[in-house]
């Protein structure tokens, strides 16, 4: 699988030679690419926003610049089908499903943007581009001060579930066992006592079935914080 992240910020997503995602690097199961922005600029300011059309505060960016970078890679791309994922606090929410479906990509690029966004022409132009599956898409209702940081969760998120990456697939297989309602439950280990409190003792019996309907009961079904108290 190949992955570009498009950035004016390529430094962020230095974390990605460490650990896991490194070791899938170096083991040459995912290629991950980074295209400076800044690259595709002109001008002695290199600038890649202007104002926006109808006022109001901060800057966009400029659907001129976007457009080159990503023709750029497009042109570059070996893959016959990109999925073109464009981070906003406005896209549709990413869940598990989502990137088992981007598990199976050929090539992510995510268009990683900053200020008030990428001008919006951009996402509509590649929409018509039969190349392109174009995808705007939130990691949740909060604004951050760019796509980077999303990307790199959707790239871990991906990267993880793509075959050898993980050395101990049983946690993949035990995750799909689970599937959909993502039941966890309490979980130990030594010391069996720790500052006065100690481990359940069903979990030392060595009983497998009563183990197993002591998790069923104590699972969880995680859903979004209580703000009942706002
Ligand atoms: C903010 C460009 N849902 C996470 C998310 C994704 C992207 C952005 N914010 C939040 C963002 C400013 C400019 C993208």
């Amino acid at each position: 699988m190949k992955i570009t992240a498009i950035s004016i910020f390529p430094e962020y997503f230095q974390p990605l030679g460490l650990s896991l995602i490194g070791k899938a690097q170096r083991d040459k199961l995912v290629e991950i690419d980074l295209v400076n922005l800044r690259d595709f600029a002109e001008g002695v300011h290199k600038s890649v926003d202007d104002t926006p059309y109808g006022g109001g505060a901060g800057m966009v960016m400029r659907p001129d610049i976007w457009g080159d970078a990503i023709d750029h890679v497009a042109r570059t791309s070996e893959a016959t089908v990109i999925d073109l994922v464009i981070l906003s606090p406005s896209g549709k929410r990413l869940h598990q499903e989502d990137a088992k479906r981007f598990a199976h990509s050929e090539h992510i690029v995510f268009a990683c943007g900053r200020y008030e966004g990428i001008d919006a022409r951009v996402g509509e132009h590649y929409r018509k581009d039969a190349r392109f599956r174009v995808q705007s898409i939130s990691i949740g209702d909060y604004v951050l001060n760019g796509g980077e940081v999303a990307a790199l969760v959707i790239m871990e998120a991906v990267i993880r579930l793509i075959p050898g990456v993980l050395g101990n697939p049983e946690s993949l297989a035990e995750e799909s066992h689970n599937d959909e309602g993502y039941l966890e439950y309490p979980v130990f280990t030594k010391p069996v006592q720790w500052r006065g409190e100690s481990v359940p003792e069903v979990l030392l019996s060595g009983n497998h079935a009563e183990i197993d309907r002591w998790r069923r009961e104590n699972s969880q079904i995680p859903s979004s914080p209580d703000r009942s108290g706002e």
